[in-house]
């Protein structure tokens, strides 16, 4: 009887070890398939949620950095025209001469925490660098190409990986670009040059680039340099490109990290963002990206970023001397602010691993800018009041800042458009908040009594504390 019941236990818990192997194996495969097929993960964030740091940050660093540093925008002793990263396509180079350059690529005065600061210090809340530009050179080391920082070139360190520790520990979150088009891929590159890149010709074999090879990269960045703040696409223009592709990968990418944000270009969203219905928006990304351009009034109704260069081109070229001022960078960055949008600001680094001198200056006034008045930056929304002819608005509950781009010579500055009472007004840039004298002069319009300098040549902010929205 006992030898029976041992048997019964026996046979029993090995029927129960069985079972739960057998349920740990199919809970695992289950894992794995999700795993491999990005399936499964759930958005736990509404859209607002999910864009409360994006819209808060408003200043962002744009990085475009790959082997077109090498080159600089220099071909066979020729200085080749238009931007540096498009070099491969304007001196219509082969893949086969072209591949080299990852031999010359060796970065070596590189150092991510430098890097991590000196976007810190200027204000910017975000790093947006290139993962892969069109040219197919991959900064991280990717698992289904050897055309990678690490196994192509002499440099040997990831630079996403340094990249993403030194972001954690300064607290500024990491995005990345990545582009649709390739031109290095076989199954993606420009068989029909030139007609390819006008979006006329398409790549039979694209779709098994996507697949095959877009995806699983996709999947490394998100998965081992996350979680990511941005997912931010670009090459999508190409005929190869549809919108239902873009939606795919949207949800590809969104099951991966679900509150991640991604922009527009991951479908074919890019034109005519204000004439999309809801719904197409959401699957043309979460935010438009008006290109070196700022959009008059805005984008109502849709998150935006304006991204800009600080010269006339976003990889690096060694005769690019067109810097735009520190005047028209902190101009722009209120100005982009007080319709809405975020700005983000491109650096192209060096062959050697440096951002140029140039724009490590522009970067350090602004951040001096910013040290006094990033209040009225962060966390701002669009200008509820119309065009003013001394500069831009950006608002919070309660408070409206002015920011003064000319300051008026008779010392008075009117504010058309507010009806609002005026409980005090007060220069950013005065620690102690002495009060200015506000007087209204119509139902619609105030004066603020402003002093003899101005604080900011620039952009001096005068903060208005106001009753009611
Ligand atoms: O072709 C690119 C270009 O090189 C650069 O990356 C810009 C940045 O927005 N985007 C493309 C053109 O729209």
């Amino acid at each position: 009887m006992d030898d029976n019941r041992t048997q019964l236990r026996n046979h029993e818990s090995t029927c129960r070890s069985k079972i739960s192997t057998a349920i740990i194996i199919a809970a695992l495969s289950m894992l794995f398939i999700a795993g491999c097929q990005g399936v499964g993960q759930k958005r736990t964030l509404s859209k607002d949620e999910r864009m409360k740091w994006w819209r808060d940050a408003r200043f962002g660093m744009f990085v475009h950095w790959g082997l077109y540093a090498v080159p600089a925008g220099q071909w066979k002793g020729k200085e080749i025209p238009g931007i540096g990263e498009w070099i491969m396509e304007r001196a219509d180079i082969p893949v086969a001469e072209y591949e080299p350059l990852a031999q010359q690529f060796n970065p070596v005065k590189f150092n991510a925490d430098e890097f991590v600061g000196i976007a810190k210090n200027a204000g910017m809340k975000y790093i947006v660098i290139t993962s892969k530009h069109h040219d197919g050179f991959c900064l991280w080391d990717s698992e289904v190409t050897d055309y990678d920082i690490m196994d192509s070139s002499p440099f040997k360190r990831d630079i996403l990986k340094e990249l993403s520790k030194a972001c954690k520990k300064q607290g500024i979150k990491l995005c990345f670009y990545h582009s649709i088009m390739d031109w290095h891929h076989p199954d993606a590159q420009r068989p029909f040059y030139p007609d390819y890149n006008d979006g006329k010709k398409s790549n039979p074999n694209f779709a098994r680039y996507v697949e095959n090879y877009m995806k699983p990269q996709l999947k490394e960045l998100i998965t081992n340099y996350g979680p990511l703040g941005v997912m931010w696409f670009d090459g999508e223009w190409i005929k190869d490109w549809t919108e239902p592709q873009g939606k795919d990968l949207y949800n590809y990418v969104q099951a991966l990290q679900p509150n991640i944000i991604i922009n527009n270009r991951v479908g074919k969203g890019r034109k005519g963002m204000e004439g999309l219905n809801k719904g197409d928006q959401e699957y043309s990304g979460d935010f438009g990206t008006p290109e070196q351009q700022i959009p008059a009034t805005g984008l109502p109704g849709v998150d935006w970023e304006s991204c800009m260069t600080m010269n006339d081109t976003w990889g690096y070229k060694s005769d690019d001397h067109n810097w735009k001022s520190n005047k028209v960078l902190i101009q722009n960055l209120a100005d982009i602010a007080s319709k809405g949008g975020n700005f983000l600001l491109n650096v192209g680094p060096t062959a050697e691993g440096l951002i140029p001198d140039a724009s490590i200056e522009r970067l350090a006034a602004i951040g001096n800018w910013m040290k006094v008045n990033s209040e009225s930056i962060y966390g701002t929304t669009a200008s509820p009041l119309g065009k003013l002819p001394w500069g831009r608005c950006t608002a919070k509950p309660g408070k409206l800042y002015l920011h003064v781009f000319d300051w008026p010579t008779n010392l008075k500055l009117e504010v058309p458009g507010l009806k609002n009472q005026v409980n005090k007004a007060y220069l950013l840039a005065d620690d102690k908040r002495t009060n200015l004298s506000v007087r209204r002069e119509l139902k619609d319009k105030i004066v603020v009594r402003i002093p003899r300098e101005a604080p900011d040549a620039v952009n001096t902010v005068v903060v208005l504390e106001i009753k009611d929205k």
